[in-house]
């Protein structure tokens, strides 16, 4: 039973706040106004997700005329607010209203008709039974009017104050309001002062008061039927009774028991795809006509919300009977035109067009590359484009990279968006076709007959690699993360195979805060990377004992294996009758041998394997007490890729001490260092990595020393692998040099620049692409690769990938706040240190092209 222990003239309030959408600063402002201008006491705490963004925040404020010393949430509260449309499934927040309390909530959802389709059973209920006063209001629309998509806050602020009237009349809780907005924006110009007061202004007109039928109360009522569940889909057993009551804000009715199962802090991965997030506003929409099916929006998605898909014909007119009439997951309204799965012919060369071979009894025979289909069951596959609605944060980025501009952003949480949805989990259930595009194993083949000394098999290109299913999905990186897009490529490569040991900092929150897991596993091998955290200060360490315990294992199999094929293969030589194992398994145990290194190969043998090894039965372990020991490795008979991921804080700054050790020690370890040259996860402090003349915290009046050159100096040491790259603006150089620096036999470190939302892009993150392309081209980032292998072959190991600087970094530093801020702060100190910026590219420029030249 719930005890109201607050004195009755203290008035509770609660939001459900949307990470990132400023109202935390404002909920801080109106504690102030409250404060200075009222003779009320006032008290807020917030309580965070772990996300970057697109998180929930709850907060919960309280004033009145008693001293305020409450230490516990807020239970019963007088006014909630809702700022975020999807969290009317997500959260049973009116649990936590008062009877005849003030609810508010922000969505696109104006009258009770729409209204009774979208809520919950449960809060209609509550919101009849407790007899609310319910308002709703379109926050974003006012927001996205004014040019601040997303920054819903001031809206909703101007509501609390209007509907609380905490501060009487409403003109002067305005007037206080407008003088916190022109304090916290001066910095960034009036024009943000301006947006921000527009805001205030259009938001008590826009408030719309919901007389809700009585009916929502009823036990029959409408929508009790079409209940929407929280998390749709089936669940695995971890995400039904773990993760997803800790998501819904249940978490401390979990038992200790329903904990039992995950003792010892290994827990699944693959819990983000549950989510369904639905946090964006917006959301892409393809245009088939316009495509020319490069799959650039898929590859620099950094929440692999975008896929590119190949499907047969049949597939797609099966799609479109599905769902064009009604999506499956939601009681929205039907669509206002008919809407069918969008589909195109392939488009390039006609020997690159996947083609399928079906035979009599409709299964699909892999096509081999180059050769040509038999018979007249071969079909061409189709290509489409499709958005999972709910998991896209709404970067743009994708749309800002079309070359066709075939992406156009439309309103999510919509009839369209919901079928998006259903047909985007159609086609995720297809085969995975990505082999008829780009097969690994006929790929080394024929690096093999080429003789390549180096590489086992050549890079992917963006566009075939595009096809494989992400084994990093839907991660809780702020939107358009660069971090996250990159990442998501690296799984792409290796993610079945992959080991990954992640500093603190921000990819260690976008990749797994427990509950919710990015890292994903693939459909068909159900495979996928294994991740674990780390410190700040120890990560290449961690990585590295992981891969020396990894490789040492798998040696240790290896001698098992050898032992056992040459016992059997004795015995059969000698005509001994009891051979114990199956002639399969001896087969594919003496395959594996041969081809002990092979990565690719490793998938299919470790699946086969492992099979084999599933049916052997107890009397053959106490024949063969070894085969214990090798069914006990047996995760092992894959071959595995270690990596390390760390920021510019831990590989410049705290963890260099190691990260130089681990360098020079030559193991097969692959280093990954997001260079978004801050702090980034803590808020932006510099690091050894930030530019000269860029504003950092702790560099509040610009940096005045040069960034530390740490691809140089891991070139200096002669024995490992690197690469400078930046995958918006080379996606080729990018795929090649991971590709390289996984394949490479010793330790690699790959520094890629990491566009951030601390570096402030004017513009937001979605202009993450277009940064890095100018990073490139005024020669604030080279990107090179530097192979001692290559020295071995008599061929210079070092080359540099991009041209020389033909813009001036004067173009790149006007764009971001980091840098331009420092001009309107102190135009002198800017002079002189953005001078001394360019000098310093232009130096290292003049030594890379040497180094380039063999000099
Ligand atoms: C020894 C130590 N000091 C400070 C912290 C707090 N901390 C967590 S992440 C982080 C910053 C990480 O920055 P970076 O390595 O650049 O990664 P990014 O977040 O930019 O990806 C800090 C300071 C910590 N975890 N451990
Ligand atoms: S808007 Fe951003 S998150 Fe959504 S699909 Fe496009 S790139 Fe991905
Ligand atoms: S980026 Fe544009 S043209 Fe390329 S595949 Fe995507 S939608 Fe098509
Ligand atoms: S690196 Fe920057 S953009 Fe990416 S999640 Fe961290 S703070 Fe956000």
């Amino acid at each position: 039973q719930q005890v109201t222990l607050s004195f009755p003239s203290t008035t509770q309030s609660l939001f459900y706040v949307f990470g990132a959408d400023g109202t935390v600063g404002s909920i801080k402002d109106a504690i102030q106004i409250i404060g200075d201008n009222t003779d009320l006491y006032s008290q807020a705490h917030f309580v965070y997700d772990a996300k970057k963004s697109g998180g929930v925040t709850i907060t919960h404020v309280r004033f009145g005329h008693s001293p305020i010393t409450s230490q516990y949430e807020i239970q019963d509260a007088d006014y909630l607010a809702c700022h975020h449309p999807s969290y009317v499934r997500k959260y049973d927040m009116l649990n936590y209203s008062k009877e005849g309390s003030v609810f508010v909530l922000n969505g696109p959802w104006e009258n009770v008709e729409t209204l009774s389709k979208v809520l919950p059973y449960q809060m209609k209920k509550a919101i009849v039974q407790k007899k609310l006063k319910f308002y709703v209001i379109n926050a974003e629309k006012i927001a996205a009017s004014v040019g601040l998509p997303g920054r819903v806050n001031n809206v909703m602020q101007t509501v609390f104050f209007y509907l609380s009237e905490v501060i009487k009349p409403i003109e002067q809780a305005i007037e206080f309001q407008k003088k916190a907005i022109e304090k916290t924006f001066k910095k960034k110009g009036m024009q943000v002062v301006e947006q921000n007061w527009k805001c205030v202004d259009s938001s008590v007109a826009a408030l719309i008061k919901i007389d809700p039928p009585k009916d929502w109360g009823d036990e029959e009522g409408l929508g009790k039927f079409d209940e929407i569940p929280v998390f749709p889909g089936e669940l695995p057993p971890f995400f039904k009774n773990v993760a997803g009551p800790v998501l819904a804000l249940k978490g401390e009715e979990l038992k200790v028991s329903d904990l039992m199962l995950y003792k010892g802090g290994i827990l699944p991965t693959d819990t983000a795809r549950y989510e369904k997030r639905n946090v964006s506003a917006n959301v892409p929409i393809w245009d088939e006509q316009k495509c020319v099916q490069c799959n650039l929006c898929s590859f620099l998605c950094p929440h692999a919300s975008i896929r590119p898909y190949l499907v047969r014909e049949k597939e797609a007119e099966e799609a479109t009977t599905l769902f064009s009439t009604k999506p499956s997951s939601s009681s929205s309204p039907l669509p206002s035109s008919p809407y069918k799965l969008k589909y195109a012919k392939q488009k390039g060369a006609t020997n690159s067009i996947a083609k399928i071979i079906v035979d009599e009894e409709g299964k699909e025979i892999i096509r081999k590359q180059g050769e040509e289909g038999k018979g007249e069951k071969e079909e061409e596959l189709l290509f489409a484009i499709s958005v999972t609605t709910a998991d896209c944060m709404g970067c743009t980025i994708c749309v800002g990279s079309c070359p066709a501009k075939a992406l156009a952003m439309q309103p999510n949480l919509t009839a369209e968006s919901f079928i998006e949805q259903d047909y985007f989990d159609y086609l995720s259930k297809l085969p995975n076709r990505a082999h008829l595009i780009y097969n690994e194993i006929e790929e080394e083949k024929k690096s093999k007959e080429k003789g390549d000394a180096f590489l086992s098999t050549p890079a992917p290109n963006s566009k075939n690699l595009s096809f494989k299913q992400p084994l990093l999905e839907f991660s809780g990186a702020c939107a358009g993360c660069a971090e996250s897009t990159l990442a998501k490529v690296v799984t792409q490569l290796v993610g079945k195979r992959m080991v990954v040991a992640t500093a603190c900092g921000c990819s260690m929150v976008w990749g797994g805060t427990e509950p919710s897991c990015a890292y994903s596993i693939d459909r068909d091998t159900q495979l996928g990377p294994t991740y674990t955290g780390s410190l700040f200060e120890d990560t290449s360490e961690l990585a590295l004992g992981l891969a020396v315990g990894g490789i040492y294992m798998r040696d240790k199999l290896k001698k098992f294996v050898q032992q056992i094929v040459s016992q059997e293969q004795k015995k059969e030589e000698e005509n001994e009758k009891d051979i114990v194992l199956s002639k399969d398994l001896l087969n594919s145990f003496a395959q594996w041998l041969n081809e002990y290194e092979n990565p690719s190969i490793s998938v299919s043998l470790s699946l086969q394997i492992n099979s084999q090894l599933k049916k052997i039965t107890g009397d053959v372990f106490d024949k063969i007490p070894i085969m214990k020991e090798i069914q006990s490795l047996s995760d092992l008979f894959l071959k595995k890729s270690y990596w390390c991921f760390g920021g510019d804080g831990f590989a410049y700054d705290i963890g260099f001490g190691g990260l130089d050790q681990v360098l020079q020690m030559g193991v097969n370890l692959n280093i990954l260092i997001y260079d978004t040259e801050v702090y980034s996860n803590t808020g932006g402090q510099k690091s050894k990595s930030t530019p000269r003349g860029a504003i950092a915290r702790f560099a509040a009046a610009g940096k005045e020393t040069q960034k530390k050159d740490l691809g140089l100096y891991a070139v200096g040491l002669r024995c490992c692998y690197v690469a400078n790259i930046a995958q918006g603006a080379n996606p080729l150089q990018t795929v090649k040099a991971l590709h390289e620096a996984e394949e490479f036999p010793g330790t690699s470190i790959v520094i890629a620049l990491c566009p951030c939302i601390n570096w402030g892009l004017k513009g937001g993150q979605s202009k993450s692409v277009e940064e890095q392309k100018l990073a490139v081209k005024t020669g604030y980032w080279p990107l090179f690769r530097y192979n001692p292998l290559l020295s071995k072959e008599g061929k210079n190991p070092f080359i540099l990938d991009s041209a020389a600087p033909s813009d001036p970094v004067s173009k790149l530093l006007e764009r971001e706040t980091r840098f331009d801020s420092l001009k309107q702060q102190s135009p002198e100190t800017a002079k002189l240190l953005h001078e001394g910026l360019q000098r310093d590219i232009d130096d290292r420029y003049k030594r890379l092209a040497a180094m380039a030249k063999g000099e």
